[in-house]
């Protein structure tokens, strides 16, 4: 499949591909704080609530069958690595968006993990398109230990602020925060502007 470039973006945050402070890795580590959560595909359920029109949830089934693009991307963690080129698959954020009708009055979202972790991000910055929620990485079912069956990636921010595991969007009213950014990293995680520690 042919994926859509977006490794240019640092553009509109930074000089250089390689934002400061990282180093670049051709291995994939893998960062959890726990074990990988059980994923069951008969009683998964991905659930949109919050400020939208009306709650919604998916099957895994319903949801892998939703439009996909693929995206070859870099990939930025906080401890100091950067992936150039992975690709995912999966569907853009502001297309699940736009089938939830999001309220006026939303402004920010809180995602949740089969893991009980949590991170958010300002609506602004879930509405891009290469904000993906994926299930494919470079061609191949999304493995376990990197958020398979399903994951969020955010390639403008540091990689935290993408869950692994995902299974809910909620919409909020008011700025939140989740697991990293209660425990003293970065609430904002522009890796251009090393927002590492909050
Ligand atoms: N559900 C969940 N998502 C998570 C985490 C986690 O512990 N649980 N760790 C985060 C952190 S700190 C990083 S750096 C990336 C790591 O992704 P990777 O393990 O695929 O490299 O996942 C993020 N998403
Ligand atoms: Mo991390």
């Amino acid at each position: 499949m042919n994926a859509t470039d977006v490794t240019e973006l640092y553009r509109e945050f930074g000089e250089d591909r390689l934002p400061p402070g990282q180093r670049e890795t051709s291995a994939f580590p893998v960062l959890s704080k726990g074990p990988v959560p059980e994923f069951d595909p008969t009683s998964w359920e991905f659930t949109v609530t919050g400020a939208v029109a009306e709650d919604r949830s998916f099957s895994w089934e319903e949801f892998t069958d939703l439009p996909t693009t693929t995206q070859r991307q870099d990939f930025h963690c906080v401890t100091g690595w950067s992936k150039f080129d992975c690709e995912f698959t999966g569907i853009p954020f502001p297309e699940l968006a736009d089938r939830a009708g999001i309220h006026d009055d939303a402004v920010h979202v809180m995602f949740s993990a089969l893991d009980g972790y949590t991170t958010n991000l300002p609506l602004d910055d879930c509405l891009r398109e290469e904000v993906l929620l994926t299930w494919e990485f470079d061609g191949e079912p999304l493995p376990p230990e990197h958020g398979g069956p399903l994951r969020v990636v955010t390639p403008h921010k540091y990689a935290y602020k993408g869950a692994k595991w995902v299974d809910g969007i909620e919409f909020l009213t008011e700025p939140e925060r989740g697991f990293w950014e209660n425990r003293g990293y970065s609430n904002t995680a522009d890796p251009w502007n090393e927002e590492r520690y909050g």
